[in-house]
């Protein structure tokens, strides 16, 4: 529509103006993962996002994702600006762990080394030992079970649990969920695979252990796109937010993407796998950021400091 490309046209000069670079999550809307792309942004994971945000030279950085992610890009990079879409985006993972519980349970088991996912507030990643993302988590695991150390882990207990059964690690696991994950179904799965028995399954670990069961490849956002490049079929059942269709059918422009259920029956609720935070990133709200300085992600400094630690260890393993 028109009032898009003003839009459009818009935030591509305020990202000029501001020396501003837009980093994008891959379960944003596909303008906004266009847009990245188009003005030299990126759109990729967490991970890929923190590595991309802390490299690059702009003084602005506007992260179109969720709160977390917005965090991690001010802890990495206090002397620039980050700037958000809204700050209201948060994920179920981060509010199913709140800081003081959090830091509770890990005083009750203080044998264990601490171990949480990048989908997590400051103040949790700041108690934590080590902080990893779905597309690095197993080995980290390993390297620390190679060492002897037994784990605690927060806050997917989806995600740890997977990781548990790939690596044999002693795992605490603490019980949180991501709403948007958690709601694919093998049964509808399995149903759809009956409709195109050659398709692959391709399951994000965030999703119930009965659906990550029956997947050909289970991984990162990023190592299902890859996946995708590299499977043969011709047919892909995708178990996670349908935000990834905009790069992975770019990837494989030829084969056909299937959402995985989220009902036993085969049909899928088109709100379902999407989630509700990432879809609060939208062209107005982010082009007001740029024009008025809204949605500025500040971390305290004792924070930041505290955060940095587990965080480095993320980006300096294994690069
Ligand atoms: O589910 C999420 O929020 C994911 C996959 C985040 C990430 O690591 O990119
Ligand atoms: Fe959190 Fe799930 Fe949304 Fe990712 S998709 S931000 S894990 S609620």
């Amino acid at each position: 529509p028109a009032e898009d490309e003003a839009r459009i046209e818009e935030i591509k000069h305020l990202l000029e103006a501001n020396n501003a670079v837009l980093v994008a999550h891959y379960y944003t809307d596909d303008a906004i993962q266009q847009l990245a792309e188009e003005t030299g942004g990126c759109v990729a994971d967490s991970l890929e996002m923190a590595r991309f945000g802390a490299r690059h030279p702009a003084d602005t950085l506007v992260v179109a994702g969720v709160r977390f992610m917005g965090e991690t890009a001010k802890i990495l990079s206090p002397e620039k600006r980050v700037l958000m879409p809204t700050l209201e985006a948060t994920c179920s993972l981060d509010v199913g762990c709140p800081a003081d519980e959090f830091s509770a349970f890990c005083d009750q088991h203080p044998d264990r080394t601490v171990v949480v996912y990048a989908n997590t507030s400051a103040a949790v990643k700041a108690r934590a030992d080590w902080v990893v993302t779905s597309s690095i988590a197993v080995e980290v695991i390993e390297h620390l079970q190679a060492r002897g150390e037994k784990i605690l882990w927060a806050p997917d207990k989806h995600l740890g649990g997977y990781i548990q059964k790939q690596t044999g690690a002693d795992m605490l696991l603490w019980d949180g969920a991501c709403i948007v994950h958690e709601e694919f179904k093998a049964k509808g799965v399995e149903d759809l695979k009956g409709l195109y028995p050659d398709a692959a399954v391709l399951v994000h670990p965030e999703s119930p252990s009965s659906v990550v069961e029956l997947a050909d490849v289970a991984g990162s956002t990023s190592q299902l796109i890859k996946a995708a490049k590299e499977l043969p079929n011709e047919e892909l059942i995708v178990a996670t937010d349908r935000g990834i269709f905009f790069k992975m059918q770019q990837a494989v422009p030829e084969k056909t993407l299937f959402e995985a259920p989220t009902a036993g029956n085969g049909a899928t609720c088109r709100s379902c796998a999407h989630c509700p935070w990432m879809a609060m990133n939208a062209l107005d709200n982010l082009a007001g950021a740029l024009r008025e300085g809204t949605g500025e992600i500040q971390v305290g400094d004792e924070l930041r400091r505290a955060a940095l630690k587990p965080l480095t260890r993320m980006l300096e393993f294994n690069r």
